[in-house]
């Protein structure tokens, strides 16, 4: 029986702990019972899920976990969704996806129960399905599409990027390679689980090196700092704001307490940053308060990481490396030409078999999105000192908020639905938290008023919180070019 790879490796450690959530522990036996028993709950008669989609809306933790698995290893294409969406994002999702089945906890259940029923989608509440018996499993061959992750673009509705298991696999192998994972390895998982970050790099890795994931519901600062000062961890990822808000946390804490968890992440053996640019201030920062150089990378959903600075060797503040192995790189400059030289900027292209294959259901995009297939990142970088650097992105339009890419595309849409905006321009503006704070620029309707707060409010039921605008500018007019356009960088020098 050919198995993936990822369950046949757990195969290996049946009594390590795969998970912890709190004091309690599930080994990788128990983890390889569970999805198989849940595998074959899915299958019901069917021999394969022949890629169906099913979508779960659950807690970071063993049934996270077992789910996807059983969803992967029943045939199935998983598609894990938002904690943070709104009913309408999750309808966008369902729909689009055209998931046959949503997997919830008997806590998420009151999310999802009635975007189910109205589209006739049955919904499986996990701590009710009883167990099945153990049955044979299909064979789920490398090139079968194994996940639709949700990513926002230069449309103003999300993408689904589809990836197989090979893509997975690749993704996983390099990163297990270029930072050593082990199975001695303890790494806290707070990120959200409907992300690479928290999917690729930090839970399957860990499971594919036999190491243990400590997972969270959320980022809780108090909680993992804690955790730190106990030594409970070897690894440590996070995005840059994470960074920045527990450098702002240590400095409130009291010098024992402070030198403890200094002291924890001192004697940790990698960290690293990633999913939005980590301002070179703040690696310093951290070197100067941890003595840990971080490791800063560079990925997108699409590709999973790409570019990284060494495990040994140099890493550089301000820089995201060189490629990972097995992953090929171009920069083309806006002539269309390929860089062949150091300092000069162009578009990052991205080849190998972790790249993703599709959009769902988008073969215009898809196509759009590869020049010859080479994956166009959309991001712009130089190669300085053998260094990537990222300078940024191409279009305006894309937003980086606390490691979240947004569209200020879909923003707009939905403000523009608000019975007092007449016309409105997203944008990101620097924000020393956040990297980019979305900011809106709006301008009313006769005789209406509008202050930030009760835009947020009304914002509520549409969006994602951290799509929700932060700030707003209420002006007469939008700052148009000559052709009428509205002139995004004029925009943002409204802030
Ligand atoms: C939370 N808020 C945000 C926000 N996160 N606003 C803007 N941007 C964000 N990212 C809102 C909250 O809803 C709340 O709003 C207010 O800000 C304060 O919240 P908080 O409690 O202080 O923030 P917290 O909940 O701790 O969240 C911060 C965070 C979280 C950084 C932990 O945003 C996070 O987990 N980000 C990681 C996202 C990620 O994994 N990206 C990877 C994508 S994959 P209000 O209105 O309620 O007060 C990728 C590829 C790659 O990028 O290379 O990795
Ligand atoms: P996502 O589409 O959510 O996967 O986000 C991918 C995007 O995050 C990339 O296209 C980059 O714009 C950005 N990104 C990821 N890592 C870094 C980094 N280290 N520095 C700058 N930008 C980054």
């Amino acid at each position: 029986m050919q198995e993936l790879s990822l369950v046949a490796r757990a195969r290996l450690h049946p009594n390590r702990v795969a998970l912890r959530s709190g004091s309690v522990e599930y080994t990788y036996a128990q983890l390889l019972e569970r999805s198989g028993l849940l595998a074959g709950r899915l299958l019901k008669d069917a021999e394969d899920l022949r890629e169906a989609r099913v979508a779960f809306l659950l807690p970071a933790g063993f049934d996270y976990t077992a789910t996807q698995w059983a969803v992967w290893r029943a045939g199935g294409v998983a598609v894990p969704l938002s904690h943070s969406a709104t009913g309408p994002e999750l309808e966008y999702t369902l729909t689009d996806s055209q998931t046959g089945c949503v997997i919830a906890s008997r806590e998420t259940a009151a999310t999802v129960a009635g975007l189910c029923q109205r589209l006739k989608v049955p919904l499986l509440i996990l701590d009710e399905v009883e167990g099945t018996p153990r049955r044979v499993l299909p064979t789920i061959g490398p090139e079968r599409r194994a996940m639709i992750l949700y990513t926002s673009g230069t449309t103003s509705k999300p993408k689904g990027v589809v990836t197989t298991h090979a893509n997975i696999q690749a993704q996983v192998e390099t990163l297990v390679e270029a930072w050593a994972w082990r199975s001695s390895d303890c790494i806290p998982l707070f990120l959200p689980l409907h992300h690479v970050h928290g999917i690729i790099n930090v839970m399957s890795c860990a499971l594919w090196a036999g190491a243990t994931v400590e997972t969270f519901p959320h980022f809780e600062m108090g909680v993992v700092l804690g955790r730190v000062a106990a030594r409970a961890y070897t690894v440590f990822m996070a995005v840059p704001t994470i960074y920045v808000k527990m450098i702002q946390h240590l400095e409130s804490l009291s010098g024992a307490e402070r030198a403890d968890v200094i002291a924890g992440f001192a004697g940790m053996r990698l960290m690293v940053s990633g999913s939005a640019a980590l301002p070179a201030s703040v690696h310093e920062q951290w070197t100067g308060l941890t003595g840990q150089k971080l490791l800063e990378r560079y990925g997108m959903t699409e590709i999973g990481m790409a570019l990284s600075n060494p495990y040994h060797g140099e890493r550089r503040p301000g820089s995201v490396g060189r490629p990972l192995p097995g992953v090929e790189i171009r920069l083309i400059s806006e002539g269309g030409e390929t860089v062949t030289g150091e300092n000069e900027p162009g578009e990052i292209q991205v080849k190998g078999p972790a790249v993703f294959g599709e959009y769902w259901n988008r073969p215009e995009a898809t196509a759009e999105s590869f020049d010859h297939g080479w994956f166009r990142t959309g991001d712009m970088a130089v190669v300085e000192g053998g260094y990537y650097r990222i300078m940024g992105r191409q279009s305006v339009d894309i937003i980086k908020s606390g490691g979240y890419k947004l569209s200020a595309l879909e923003i707009e849409a939905a403000l523009l639905e608000h019975p007092a905006i007449r016309e409105c321009a997203v944008v990101g503006v620097a924000d020393a938290t956040w990297g980019e704070a979305v900011a809106v620029a709006a301008v009313l309707r006769e005789g209406e008023k509008l202050d930030v707060d009760t835009l947020r409010g009304w914002c509520r039921d549409r969006l994602s919180a951290y799509k929700i605008p932060k700030r707003l500018a209420v002006v007469n007019g939008l700052p148009r070019n000559a052709m009428g356009k509205v002139t995004k960088p004029a925009v943002r020098g409204l802030f």
